[in-house]
């Protein structure tokens, strides 16, 4: 049935609304439509790309302009004009910016209450020390930094260094917990995570389920997880969706709480229809020779290390750009936040 066409705020007596408003109160059915739309969401997310070759010189600029001192977190946001930009948001829940650090440079010790994930696009010799543990940045490398636990970057390489930030930082916003406190450096502990859930099938017995670390993997090295998916491609030619997710290996969970982490393999001239689902997504191609991703009447050419958002409930349809290379993509939604908070929809 269609909705009947509500009345309007101007439909009342102006010294009536007044009176509401002297009250703090506020009429519903003038507003009714817009947060309750008939039939799907109407989304202020747009679909949008960044490509890599537009933010890089940029984000060197921004190394000449801006002291690491006076930054703290040397960052271009890739916001959204949907949202607006001044919001920094990818999408309701999805924050991504790219991170530059120089050699020498420290981003100084800190914790907060947003989750981060950082996926490394360029450059050998930084590392993140979280909650103690040093971690290698390599290009493809997913390095997590979880709620409340602290995190600094180094660099004792000889070229910049460049990552991609994703944080759930809107969301946790919203919500009025986002904070954080300045630490001093971390003593280092040796992380055992990579060498001990290194085997999807068998995890460690004295750790299993006895574990005081939430977080068992910090690090996840893109050298094994492109090998798991080329042994997924190779293994099982009838799967057309040749994805991994990145979880947490001592309860199965995802990576992290609220975002969900996944790594995608296109095989050569691939082309990959993705259902509509209720989470954004978001799509940064690693390797390979490029993808078309199509949303709707919108169509994006993603080359090496262009990153690419998408609203939820519409298909997304990748297509691997090269007949011969696979295309290897990593990929953050909204799906662990749609489930807990019982929203989460796959529209086909
Ligand atoms: C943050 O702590 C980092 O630690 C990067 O590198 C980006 C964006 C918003 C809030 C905190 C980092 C951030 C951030």
């Amino acid at each position: 049935m269609e909705d009947v066409e509500l009345a309007k705020l101007e439909d009342l007596p102006q010294s009536y609304v007044q009176d509401l408003t002297a009250h703090n109160l506020v009429p519903l059915w003038p507003s009714l439509r817009g947060v309750l739309p008939p039939t799907k969401p109407r989304p202020l997310t747009q679909a949008t790309a960044w490509a890599y070759q537009d933010i890089r010189p940029l984000l060197i600029q921004a190394g000449e302009l801006t002291p690491i001192e006076k930054a703290e977190r040397r960052v271009l946001v890739l916001a959204n004009p949907g949202h607006g930009l001044q919001k920094m948001q990818a999408s309701a829940a999805i924050y991504l910016g790219m991170q530059l650090l120089l050699p020498g440079e420290l981003a100084p010790p800190h914790r907060h209450t947003p989750n981060a994930v950082r996926m490394i696009v360029e450059g050998e010799g930084a590392y993140t020390t979280v909650q103690g543990e040093k971690c290698p940045m390599s290009r493809g490398d997913l390095i997590l930094t979880p709620t409340g636990l602290w995190h600094e970057h180094g660099h004792d390489g000889d070229q910049p260094v460049i990552w991609l930030d994703v944080l759930d930082l809107p969301m946790v916003y919203y919500m009025e917990t986002s904070y954080h406190v300045n630490g001093t450096q971390q003593e280092l502990t040796p992380g055992h995570g990579e060498a001990q859930y290194s085997r999807a099938g068998v995890i460690p017995t004295p750790f299993f389920n006895r574990s005081d670390k939430a977080y068992p993997i910090l690090r996840f090295a893109w050298t094994d997880v492109k090998a798991a998916l080329i042994n997924l491609a190779n293994d099982a030619a009838q799967v057309e969706c040749v994805q991994v997710t990145y979880i947490n290996a001592l309860n199965g969970h995802d990576a992290e709480n609220i975002l969900g982490y996944y790594a995608l393999m296109l095989r050569p001239g691939q082309t990959l229809r993705m259902p509509a689902r209720s989470p954004a997504c978001v799509f940064h191609v690693i390797e390979g020779q490029g993808m078309e991703l199509k949303f709707e009447d919108k169509v994006f050419v993603l080359k090496d290390a262009d990153t690419a958002c998408v609203p939820g409930y519409g298909a997304v349809t990748l297509k691997n750009l090269s007949a011969e290379q696979a295309c290897f993509v990593f990929m953050t939604d909204e799906s662990p936040l749609h489930r807990k908070l019982g929203v989460y929809e796959n529209w086909g």
